[in-house]
């Protein structure tokens, strides 16, 4: 069974200290305009980790001036590429050095358990520097035949200055997804961190400018959505917008760019993933994997494989199974070595957590909706944010949980017929950001692949996040691509040049 609860009252001491807490604004860390800070709190107890500097409009003005003088006088989009590219690279050197205390931050800060964000997470984030660093110096336009007399060529430029707003499932690695791409293409950056988890990217960011960084070309403000964030979107002097988050946040990013200046935008938002279990497949790994679609960072993913669809022939031992793997998972407090989920994420809105209650509301609307609860469905422990790992059998379509992204350790298991049925069922929803593919036929596989109205398909596998792999969704899933090559087109104009020539014979 689950850690017991007694194991959680009493916290590990974190292993790290906080060091930085000011925005960082032309390479300075400073106070807030207005003075004003605000908490970032412990989801293991609720308690105040550290006082953060609370950015709003005025320090975002600040932020886009630095940017907008680093792009516009440089030296950044000026550099060589391979100058850009080698302080990238001294970048992800140093966050080599520092691998584990800065994983021990973001598990401080966020509540993902220490060993999945100092294995995975860290080296993922410097992973993906050295990719985009790797990409500096390969940026480059065409030539183009056209009719007539005339040479035609195309320039690859920046942007300019890229707005970027983060939510806190993963701070670091969606600080990788966003900046990496920018800044190699030449861009300079403002990024509003998630007020939940301002600390990760402060102390990276230091290590960046460590690295050689000049001012101005990273600026990085902690504070919340409406203020800071809609500030951004609105800035008349911000090129380009990149936000991952909420539907409904992503919708208020389009408006307010659209109510300014018209800055393109991209968007990575919810998700409701299937994940489809077929007859044939190899029904102990599909457990297994889909038990990690859906609990790993304690169910806080927004490709979650949060609909579960099992062929009738093996839902019953799939479901005896998929629950006694929910049974043995390791919650706890997520600085223990061996646990595998910590708490979930808590607000910094001084209440309560406004995430932890969204999880129990769900919970409560699966048992009163008729799902079969089959683990967990309640919180773990009496302080904190834990959850225990709960797993519904029999949901049906029409239920919330099997609708909404819940964004927790709630796994709805749903049975099937037949592929076309899965498939309208799969595609029947407004997200489209992922799906996984569990079977041992090919033909199945490239049915269902080619069936599925998804940006990522996942077979046999999921949740692999190379950083040259694109990622992104259809429908209210998103707009654009981020990572991988794809990616790189968010960051850049392409400016069209012809020149007419005066011997055509040549
Ligand atoms: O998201 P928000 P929240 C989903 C998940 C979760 C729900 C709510 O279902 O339960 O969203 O989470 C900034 N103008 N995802 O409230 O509000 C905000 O400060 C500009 C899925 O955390 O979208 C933060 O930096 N910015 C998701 C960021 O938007 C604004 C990850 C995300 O916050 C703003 C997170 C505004 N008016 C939540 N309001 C995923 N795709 O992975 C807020 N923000």
């Amino acid at each position: 069974h689950y850690s017991t609860a007694a194991a959680i009252d009493e916290p590990i001491k974190p292993p790290v200290y906080v060091n930085y807490t000011k925005l960082l604004i032309d390479g300075k860390f400073v106070d807030a305009a207005s003075g004003k800070t605000f908490p970032t709190l412990d989801p293991r107890t609720g308690d105040v980790i550290a006082h953060v500097a609370e950015g709003d409009a005025e320090d975002i003005n600040r932020a886009v001036a630095a940017a907008r003088k680093a792009f516009d006088e440089g030296p950044w989009p000026k550099m060589t590429a391979y100058e850009r590219q080698r302080i990238m690279l001294r970048f992800a050197d140093l966050l080599e050095k520092h691998n584990d205390e800065i994983a021990a931050l973001e598990t401080w800060d966020n509540g993902k358990p220490f060993e999945q964000a100092a294995k995975i997470e860290v080296p993922m984030f410097t992973r993906l520097f050295r990719y985009y660093a790797g990409w500096a110096d390969k940026i480059h336009g065409l030539t183009i035949p056209a009719d007539g007399s005339f040479h035609v060529q195309t320039l690859h430029e920046p942007i300019g200055v890229a707005g970027q707003i983060i939510p806190w499932n993963f701070p670091l690695v969606m600080f990788g997804w966003k900046v990496g791409p920018a800044l190699a293409c030449g861009n300079t950056v403002v990024l509003k961190t998630a007020e939940q988890t301002p600390l990760s990217a402060l102390f990276v960011a230091k290590l960046f400018h460590e690295a050689g960084l000049p001012p101005g070309v990273l600026n990085i403000v902690s504070g919340f959505g409406p203020t800071a964030g809609a500030a951004l979107c609105s800035h008349m002097d911000v090129d380009k917008l990149a936000f991952t988050g909420s539907t409904e946040t992503g919708k208020i990013v389009l408006e307010l760019s659209a109510r300014s200046n018209l800055k393109p935008v991209t968007l990575e938002l919810g998700g409701k993933s299937p994940f489809i279990v077929c007859e044939d497949a190899d029904v102990d790994n599909a457990v297994e994997m889909a038990h990690f679609a859906l609990f790993f960072n304690q169910g806080q993913c927004c490709c979650a494989g949060s609909r579960t669809y099992v062929h009738e022939r093996v839902y019953d031992e799939f479901v005896e199974k998929a629950k006694a793997r929910a049974m043995k998972r390791v919650v706890g407090d997520p600085f223990k070595a061996g646990v595998e989920q910590g708490p979930q994420h808590s607000l910094s809105n001084q209440i309560d957590s406004e995430q932890f209650e969204k999880i129990l509301k769900y919970i409560r609307s699966g048992i009163e909706s008729g799902a079969s609860l089959e683990s967990g469905g309640e919180r773990f422990g009496t302080q904190g944010y834990y959850i225990k790992p709960t797993v519904f059998s029999n949901v049906q379509e029409d239920m919330l949980i099997a609708k909404d992204e819940i964004f927790g350790p709630v796994q709805s298991i749903l049975k099937y017929k037949d592929l076309d049925e899965v498939v309208r069922r799969a595609n029947a929803s407004r997200y489209g950001l992922a799906a996984g593919i569990f079977t041992q036929s090919l033909d199945t596989a490239n049915t269902l692949m080619r069936a599925l109205r998804v940006g990522t398909v996942w077979i046999n596998c999921f949740d692999t996040f190379d950083a040259a792999i694109p990622f992104g969704g259809y429908k209210m899933s998103g707009q654009g691509r981020e990572k991988g090559e794809y990616s790189l087109k968010n960051y850049l104009q392409v400016k069209a040049v012809v020149t007419a020539l005066k011997n055509p014979a040549w």
